[in-house]
């Protein structure tokens, strides 16, 4: 067969950097926050190929007072010799020609890789400006670009005694929303990939601010040190991480796992360094390997009869925090956002080499071992009992069809679509919110009293809770397992709670319910945050809302003086006028979408909040009060 044939990425190499320009977001994901950060994601994933193939130990990675970024290595440098094929510098390839990362030298795994693995031309093509200096062979070699143009081609500019690679880029605001960088977003990344990546020296750095801030990543302890890092608000059941760092038929396989008295399994995956979310074939060896050794163990040593069912995989996972790593040579991404590792060849790899260290771990101790099962057993019958609670109200809500909550006031649509549910906070504020609401597409749930914290509880208190019952057959769509997002009764599902807190304790809960039990229900963007205000100026008949206290003085000012300001203490100070006028006409209000950026970092996030540390939360709100706010938490 001799059939002459294009992939997509020749296709890809034989357009322009202007196709990146024109439609970005086929390059980056978007041009959102999200797509900003990304570029530096590809830049330094170049630094870190460059560390694994063990010429480089440093990374600096610095926001500039323009918001530019600069990252340096002190790798060999890019080379800056004349290819033959483009007759253009080695360098001048790599930021102008799409694909080209990786197209020269060889050797080793060439394994990180940002969204697309698109590499440096197109955060060329994405920038105001870019500029090179590469240090090699005694000399400095500068080139600079300007939306992927060169301005200034490659030059000698002086000598060093040095090697290693500086690009400074400034983020096009032609094709961004936002060019300004959060310093947390980039330090969770970079400290992520300091921990996959063993023993690399990764220094984050602020100079924006007068108070400069720097964050100097170096584990040489590389998932060991993760899982620590995961666990640093968590109560662990054994001191010791199990962790293992081998080679298979050429795939590098590294795992850490420790249990904790928590509920929630947590397991990160990652391929050639990229977040595998949807999973793949090494999370399927693991977990397949966790749910034979325990099973095999428990039976061994009597623990379980031999008629027993076995132990579920999900039971046996509860508490376990773990973090995968493996490196192939080829992967093969899958799924719908290309972060599903499928590799065949990888299930069994992980699988024999997990199950032969797990078993040696539990065999030489016997004490974590038991301790593991016995919570694996007591997971087992709670879920047992939940299942029963489950089936129970499924009977009930078959028999009576209308048995929707007591306190629900419902909407008079009935699809789904353009519906909202108001989910109030206390009695007297959900009064109010059905007198002043539009009822035909706007229901309301009053919920009163104390919450439960689902973080501290098994799963079959969570079904048979009260205070959760009622938000769990309102939105009609199951919880857990049988959660269904295709069966929710609301399009929006928006929070109200006072803007105190109290408030913001509702919230949490309410937020960490959804995430543990109906999480698709915030992955596909039906949660929302309302924003009721916190003033009210009035002038005569003149009347004006703040809604921060930043708009305070802005809405004094345009109200004129003798303004007088009444501050909203809860939301059941406003009466059911005030409340649509402010909170809830769709044609005034603000509501704030639930975002959920990254699971991993949202995991931690609800432990340190909801869970038993308080060293951790203090430090966690003090670092984060930025950060909190946005997240409302
Ligand atoms: F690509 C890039 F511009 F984004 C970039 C690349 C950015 C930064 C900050 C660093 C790098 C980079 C590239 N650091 N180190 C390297 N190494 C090489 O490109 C290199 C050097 C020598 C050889 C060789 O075979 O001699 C091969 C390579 C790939």
């Amino acid at each position: 067969m001799s059939e002459q044939h294009y992939d997509s990425s020749d296709i890809q190499v034989l357009e322009g950097l202007e196709a990146v320009r024109k439609r970005p977001g086929m390059y980056i994901g978007s041009t959102t926050a999200r797509g900003l950060h990304h570029l530096v994601y590809e830049i330094v994933d170049n630094s870190i190929d460059e560390a694994l193939a063990g010429y480089c130990k440093n990374i600096h990675v610095t926001i500039n007072k323009d918001n530019s970024i600069t990252v340096t290595d002190d790798g060999r440098g890019i080379p800056v010799g004349i290819q033959e094929k483009t007759g253009l510098p080695a360098v001048e390839v790599v930021f102008t020609v799409l694909h080209a990362g990786g197209k020269f030298g060889g050797g080793g795994y060439k394994v990180s890789g940002g969204l697309h693995g698109v590499g440096a031309s197109v955060v060329n093509a994405l920038s105001e400006w870019l500029e090179v200096r590469v240090h090699k062979d005694g000399k400095i070699h500068h080139e600079r670009f300007e939306r992927g143009k060169v301005v200034s081609p490659l030059t000698v500019i002086g000598d060093t005694d040095k090697n290693g690679t500086e690009v400074v880029f400034k983020a096009d605001k032609e094709i961004f929303e936002t060019v300004i960088y959060e310093y947390d977003i980039l330090l969770n990344r970079l400290r992520e990939q300091a921990f996959l990546n063993k023993g690399v020296n990764i220094i984050l750095r602020d100079d924006r601010e007068e108070e400069v801030r720097e964050d100097v990543m170096k584990y040489d302890g590389g998932l060991v040190q993760f899982v620590e890092y995961l666990n640093r608000a968590k109560t662990p059941l054994h001191e010791n991480i199990i962790y293992i760092d081998t080679n298979k038929d050429d795939v590098a396989v590294e795992v850490a796992m420790q249990y904790t008295d928590s509920y929630n399994e947590n397991i990160l995956s990652f391929a050639n360094n990229i977040n595998t979310t949807e999973g793949g074939t090494h999370e399927t060896g693991l977990k397949a390997a966790l749910t034979k050794i325990f099973n095999e163990y428990a039976k061994k040593h009597n623990m379980v009869k031999e008629a027993d069912k076995n132990l579920s995989g999900e039971d046996i996972r509860e508490g376990l925090t773990c973090v995968v790593s493996v490196k192939v040579l080829e992967a093969q991404f899958e799924g719908q956002t290309k972060t599903k590792l499928g590799n065949s060849e990888v299930r069994s790899i992980s699988e024999s080499v997990i199950s032969d260290k797990l078993e040696t771990f539990l065999e030489e101790n016997p004490a974590v071992a038991r301790a593991i099962l016995d919570k694996a057993l007591t997971a087992a019958r709670a879920r047992e009992a939940a299942r029963k609670a489950r089936e129970l109200t499924r009977r009930k809500s078959v028999l009576e069809s209308t048995s929707l909550p007591g306190k629900l006031a419902d909407c008079s649509i009935k699809e789904a679509a353009n519906t909202e549910i108001y989910i109030v906070e206390g009695d007297s504020a959900g009064g109010s919110a059905k007198q002043g609401r539009d009822r035909s597409f706007q229901a309301i749930l009053p919920l009163w009293g104390k919450m439960l914290n689902v973080e501290k509880s098994r799963i079959d208190k969570v079904y048979n809770n009260e205070k959760l019952l009622p938000v769990i057959i309102a939105l009609g769509a199951g919880i857990g397992d049988d959660f269904d997002v295709s069966k929710l009764r609301y399009d929006k599902v928006i929070i109200m709670a006072d803007a105190d807190v109290d408030g913001s304790h509702i919230r949490t809960l309410l937020l960490t319910f959804f995430f543990r039990y109906m999480r698709p229900l915030i992955e596909e963007g039906h949660v929302y945050l309302a924003q009721p205000p916190l003033y009210k100026i009035h002038k005569g008949k003149q009347e004006m809302y703040a809604f921060t206290d930043e708009e305070l003085p802005l809405a004094l000012e345009q109200i004129g003086k003798d303004a007088s300001v009444q501050r909203y203490k809860g939301l059941g100070e406003m009466n059911p006028e005030q409340l649509w006028e402010t909170t809830m006409d769709p044609s005034k209000r603000t509501i704030l979408k639930v975002e959920l950026e990254d699971a991993a970092y949202a995991d931690e996030i609800f432990t340190i909040l909801m869970g038993d540390s308080v060293e951790p939360r203090r430090e966690f709100i003090e670092k984060n009060a930025k950060y909190a706010i946005n997240l409302d938490i």
